[in-house]
């Protein structure tokens, strides 16, 4: 991997002077200082084209103008198809004892620890689009192994929407802004969308995970992530073990409400983004476990559904995780484009150890990452750009091609040869060799019947949520199709909805007014009614108590009590959390206090739960305008656990809140239930009271 370039230090002072326009001129007398173009000719002035008079047009010859706005004009590059708007990190990967049982993969080997590069993407939006909205998230983490890259190319949902790669650019077309009206951005609230997928029962078990809290995650520092395909991992002995990958991470994975993400994305589009990157600035490196299925030929035969369906899961209570290694991030990349948007990932990356399935959906990814980096990166020399390299020798008699960087000298380019004997051959022993799966058959265009129970897992899924998980999926799928204009798409969606669960079907009719409107759906097989609720699929279940790495807020001003928000301020630390400062001002405050942001920039939706600790003197201004009152309302239906001194009781008044309500507790003497209301993320038990019944 490229280092990255260092800053020269200064050489000579730096001069400022004005030119004869009034514009800024910085000049130096040291060469090592000069700027240059890229052919390193010296520029003598960086504020002013060349041109023919002082207010005469400007002039062809000016080469130094000319390459630069050339370069500036092809600073961008065609954002990738999906996926575009991402973020990443540099960090490593430590192997688990064990994992080296399964696979013997260098990097899966006792003590291995291997750097990795991931990046987290949402889907449907273009590169500049914001952060949060509902939508699945990209989770793609390349392991620069010593037996070459191994890209684990994966989503925060562990099945798919469709289940044969063919349908592919149908999908990606329905999601994405409808072709002749250019919108919604990032939003699969419309009529395309809804229609492809009503017409792919197939798509039922990702509905359910896409239209649950899963899809608006809190950070990218709290999501889950799955390889979502079954493969292989091959060990010493050539023995085979099927596996679905599992990232958990080890903060707890979480969600935000439907309003506070809508929300943030007006006052933060990049708050994921900035998230990620100021925690890992500040220390506190983000972490997962990897994990996996593993099981063998005999019990995937014994399951009720194929191993290579991509909408299906396993649950775990069939067969539980083994824990494999862990990956910690802990360096930002140190250039955006270098490294977040020119790195290239691809499922068929792989190293001795692993190996695909059949999976359909699979087979198709290996033809489609290669082939987009080609357009997307200009070329066939992708390789060479600094963050896809790999870290081990790599040598081969591919040669030539736009953008090639590396010089191969000799004469010899072709292999077998016998006039380079030192050149590189292939090595049967150490050379990947793919794992002989036995099944093989007729050629056809066919799907298989073993993928066509398509709505048994969503009743499961569905099954195993706890009510105000339920209750969000309903909100979610009536929000959704009241968006779709085109009234028999909502009623064949509810006719599968009816299919899923005739509570969900019957729910989400009612939250449109459409009792009684839904299509009779016939399915392929008859939904299952014996799937056991799988507890491991509720996020709400399974949440830790703490609020470690988190970011509170507290509303203060010009005579707060500046010794209760230093108590405040240690217990939050204590937790491993973070305090923020809001105030009506930016400046610094008369109790000495520095506020980090103000009411207005740092609405409550920025924070996972909130402290009112004003000071009495300015209560008539905190009461007498919206955005005060509003950023207590929010943090209120947003279900945040709510701190409040004695000055701070009328803004429920006013806000006509309830301050005796679930989580809402009187910082006036100490701190400690407040810290207890926070580390449950989300009061569910005020949940009634802001929302009606879904
Ligand atoms: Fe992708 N996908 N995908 N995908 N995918 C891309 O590759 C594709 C699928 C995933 O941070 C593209 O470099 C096909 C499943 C992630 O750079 C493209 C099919 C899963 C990323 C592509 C799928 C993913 C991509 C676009 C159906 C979860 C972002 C730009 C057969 C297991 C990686 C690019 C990054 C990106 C094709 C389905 C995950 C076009 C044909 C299933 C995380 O090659």
């Amino acid at each position: 991997m490229a280092k990255p370039t260092k800053r020269p230090t200064r050489k000579a002072a730096l001069t400022q002077t004005p030119g004869t326009g009034g514009e800024t001129h910085q000049t130096t007398n040291s060469a090592a200082d000069t700027l240059t173009t890229n052919q390193g000719m010296p520029i003598s002035d960086n504020q002013n084209t060349l041109k023919s008079g002082v207010r005469g047009p400007s002039l062809l010859e000016d080469n130094a103008f000319r390459e630069k706005i050339t370069h500036f004009d092809h600073e961008r590059i065609p954002e990738r198809v999906v996926h575009a708007r991402g973020s990443a990190a540099h960090g490593y990967f430590e192997a688990a004892r064990g994992a080296s049982k399964f696979s013997k993969a260098a990097f899966l080997q006792p003590g291995a620890r291997t750097k990795v590069f991931a990046r987290f993407s949402t889907v449907a939006g273009g590169a500049g689009s914001v952060d949060t909205p509902r939508d699945v998230r990209g989770f793609a983490v390349k392991f620069y192994t010593e037996e070459g890259n191994f890209d684990l190319v994966g989503n925060n949902i562990p099945v798919f929407f469709i289940q044969d790669a063919i349908k592919f650019p149908d999908l990606v077309h329905a999601v994405k802004m409808e072709p002749d009206r250019g919108f919604p951005q990032s939003a699969t609230a419309h009529d395309t969308f809804w229609d492809f997928i009503s017409l792919m029962p197939e798509s039922m078990n990702m509905v359910m995970w896409i239209m649950s809290d899963r899809t608006i995650p809190y950070s990218l520092r709290h999501i889950e992530g799955f390889g979502v395909h079954t493969f292989r991992l091959i060990n010493a002995a050539g023995e085979s073990t099927f596996v679905k990958f599992h990232w958990r991470p080890t903060v707890g994975a979480m969600s935000t409400a439907w309003d506070e993400a809508v929300k943030i994305a007006g006052a933060d589009p990049d708050h994921h983004r900035r998230d990620l990157f100021e925690t890992i600035e500040k220390g506190d490196f983000p972490e997962w476990t990897l994990s996996v299925q593993a099981f063998d030929q005999e019990t995937a035969d014994s399951l009720d559904f194929d191993i290579l369906d991509p909408t299906k899961i396993i649950p775990e209570e069939l067969i539980p995780l083994t824990p494999i290694g862990r990956m910690v991030l802990d360096r930002n990349p140190p250039n955006f484009f270098a490294e977040t948007e020119q790195v290239a990932f691809h499922p068929g990356n792989i190293v001795p150890g692993i190996d695909f399935s059949a999976d359909p959906l699979l087979q198709g990814r290996l033809f489609s990452y290669q082939d987009t980096q080609l357009i997307r990166l200009g070329g066939p020399n992708f390789h060479e750009i600094p963050i896809n390299q790999p870290v081990c020798p790599f040598q081969n008699f591919q040669r030539d091609g736009l953008k090639r960087h590396t010089v191969p000298t000799g004469r010899v380019n072709y292999e077998p040869n016998s006039l380079a004997p030192e050149s590189p051959r292939e090595n049967p022993k150490l050379g990947f060799t793919s794992f002989p799966d036995p099944e093989s058959g007729p050629k056809v265009r066919q799907r298989s019947e073993t993928f066509a129970d398509h709505y048994s897992q969503a009743r499961q899924f569905y099954r195993s949520m706890t009510p105000p998980e339920k209750a969000n999926i309903v909100g979610a799928l009536a929000f959704e199709l009241s968006k779709v204009e085109t009234v028999p798409i909502r009623t064949r969606m509810l006719g599968h909805l009816d299919l899923i669960d005739p509570d969900l079907g019957k729910r989400v009719a009612a939250g449109m007014a459409m009792t009684g409107k839904a299509d009779k759906i016939t399915p392929a097989v008859e939904p299952r009614d014996d799937l056991k609720p799988s507890p491991a699929l509720s996020l709400v279940a399974k949440a830790p108590k703490t609020i470690k790495g988190r970011t509170l807020a507290a509303l203060v001003t010009d005579s707060s009590d500046a010794k209760a928000v230093a108590a405040l301020q240690a217990a939050v630390k204590k937790e491993g959390a973070t305090l923020k400062l809001i105030a009506p001002k930016i400046g610094p405050m008369k109790n000495g206090l520095t506020p980090d942001m103000t009411i207005d920039g740092g609405p409550s939706c920025l924070f996972d739960a909130v402290v009112l600790l004003p000071g009495q003197a300015e209560m008539p201004l905190l009461i007498g305008a919206a955005s005060p009152i509003n950023w207590l309302r929010d943090a209120f239906a947003h279900l945040k656990a709510i701190g409040f001194n004695n000055a701070s009781q009328a803004m429920f008044g006013k806000g006509g809140l309830d301050a005796g309500a679930p989580g809402v507790v009187s910082v006036a003497k100490d701190f400690d239930a407040f810290i207890k209301a926070a580390k449950e993320h989300k009061i569910w038990a005020r949940d009634e009271l802001v929302n009606p019944p879904r």
